[in-house]
């Protein structure tokens, strides 16, 4: 009963934090779950590096184009903006990626993104002698949310219950 209880604790904490003796540690990564015909989606995580580092470059194999994103206002306007300089993680400081802020923008999806799947997201990291260290997490797709009620009933398509 015991070991059972601890081999699910271990599956949990393998499943929320990445793995390996890493600079940063990467908290609570996910995926904007997409709907029918959507393009685009979003991934989300927090990040805390032990030393001065920048995110250089993210890649997934289920999009044929990866960038860093950041939200800027631009006469009243909230619109997303690449990162091409990198996101810089300073030591010991938790960045979050979240909706409305700096984001891993995933474009020219492969295929639709449903809610329980596993998205492997490779984070490229940089330290400040110019090293580069790769990490692969494992994202999980998550609905909608609140917006997922009102949504068009082409969203609910295909999806035959037996
Ligand atoms: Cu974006």
């Amino acid at each position: 009963m015991k070991k059972v209880l601890i081999a699910s604790l271990l599956a949990l904490a393998a499943s929320a934090w990445a793995q390996g003796p890493a600079n940063v540690e990467v908290k609570d990564p996910w995926v904007r779950a997409t709907v029918a015909q959507q393009k685009a989606t979003g991934a989300f995580m927090q990040l805390t590096a032990k030393t001065d580092t920048r995110l250089v470059e993210v890649k997934s194999p289920v999009a044929g184009v990866v960038e860093l994103h950041e939200m800027v206002m631009d006469k009243d306007v909230m619109k997303m903006r690449a990162i091409t300089t990198g996101l810089s993680l300073p030591a010991g400081k938790a960045v979050e990626l979240k909706p409305g802020s700096y984001h891993v923008m995933l474009m020219d999806l492969k295929g639709p993104v449903k809610a329980g799947d596993v998205v492997p997201v490779t984070l490229v990291f940089e330290s400040q002698g110019g090293q580069r260290e790769s990490l692969e997490v494992k994202a999980t797709a998550r609905p909608l949310g609140p917006a997922m009620g009102a949504a068009p009933a082409a969203a609910d398509h295909g999806k035959h219950k037996h």
